[in-house]
């Protein structure tokens, strides 16, 4: 490859190994990506498309998209906010743009406390030593609300921090509260809610690249709202029409068609921008649906 055709592709950042590895490189292939793993294993090399995939730690994927290094980068918003923070510390405040939350590494950032602590709120962090691996968003919290307290940074394993003596309150991420009630600890206010999400560089690009980089957005746009998406076909009598069409879930003007040799009924299709669960199918019966049928959506584009 040249160096004129290297610059001309993009590259995106991906969690290496972890939480949103899999995750990412799934929605970059249903955007239909399809890559070729490169010997050293750090990148992967678009086959179809002028996309390459950099797999890195998830800390480096915000430092790459500022410094230009990558286009794109995929990563949690815990990861993006803390780093935001440190450069806008270093005079930096528009390191890189947020483009769109993802669907999936939901989690959130919270302060725990030992089990038996007191807790009446915020307040009691006053001159508490917090142990967290995300100092600048619990320093931003704290000057928030008006509050001294002292941040310890811890690397990892900060659920062990009050045991150890280090600490007396903890800030880190939870998903399901497993790993803080094996450590005795109590969830007792969220700092921030997390999902992974996708960030480009602030530098401008050049014209071919823009345009692919839209493409990718689009596409993304598009993997994101089929992965919500239902199609449903079902019969009503004409007579329930109104009342069938506001029982759909999150769809727009539904398409009806005549059903041949009946007057009285006819088909209606259409796109549902929500689950369609049993419940709502039982409603749309009651309503005088019939020969109902929800199929997924595979593409979709507007
Ligand atoms: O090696 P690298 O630096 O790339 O990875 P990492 O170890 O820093 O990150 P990784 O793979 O653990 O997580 C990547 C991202 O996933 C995080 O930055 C979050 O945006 C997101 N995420 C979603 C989570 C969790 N859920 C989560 N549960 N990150 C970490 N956890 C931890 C949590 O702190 C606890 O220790 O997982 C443990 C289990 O959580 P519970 O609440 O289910 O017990
Ligand atoms: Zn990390």
């Amino acid at each position: 490859m040249t160096r004129d055709e290297d610059r001309s592709r993009i590259k995106i950042a991906v969690q290496k190994s972890g939480r949103l590895t899999d995750h990412s490189l799934d929605l970059l292939a249903r955007c239909g990506l399809k890559y070729t793993k490169g010997r050293d294993q750090l990148i992967c090399y678009g086959e179809n498309l002028p996309i390459d995939v950099l797999l890195v730690r998830d800390d480096d994927v915000p430092g790459l998209v500022r410094d230009d290094v990558c286009d794109l980068g995929i990563v949690g918003m815990n990861v993006i906010e803390e780093r935001r923070l440190d450069f806008a510390a270093a005079g930096d405040d528009a390191p890189f743009t947020h483009v769109r939350d993802l669907d999936f590494g939901h989690c959130r950032l919270c302060l725990a406390v030992p089990e038996q602590m007191d807790w009446n709120g915020a307040g009691d962090l006053a001159g508490r030593r917090i142990a967290t691996s995300y100092p600048h968003i619990v320093a931003d919290y704290l000057a928030r609300h008006g509050l001294d307290a002292e941040v310890v940074e811890f690397s990892g394993a900060v659920e062990i921090a009050p045991r150890l003596g280090k600490a007396d309150v903890i800030c880190d991420l939870v998903s399901t509260g497993g790993t803080l009630r094996a450590n005795h600890l109590r969830e007792v206010e969220t700092v921030l809610e997390s999902v992974a999400a996708l960030i480009q560089t602030p530098k401008p690009v050049s014209a071919a690249k823009a345009e692919w980089i839209e493409r990718l957005k689009q596409r993304i746009e598009g993997v994101i709202q089929v992965s919500e998406s239902k199609y449903i076909m079902l019969h009503a009598p004409r007579s329930a029409l109104a009342a069938i069409t506001r029982l759909l879930p999150g769809s727009e003007a539904p398409t009806v068609m005549p059903l041949e040799g009946r007057d009285d009924k006819v088909a209606i299709h259409a796109v549902c921008r929500e689950n369609v669960f049993w419940e709502t199918l039982e409603d749309l019966k009651r309503a005088g649906a019939s020969s109902m049928l929800v199929l997924p959506v595979e593409k979709m584009m507007y």
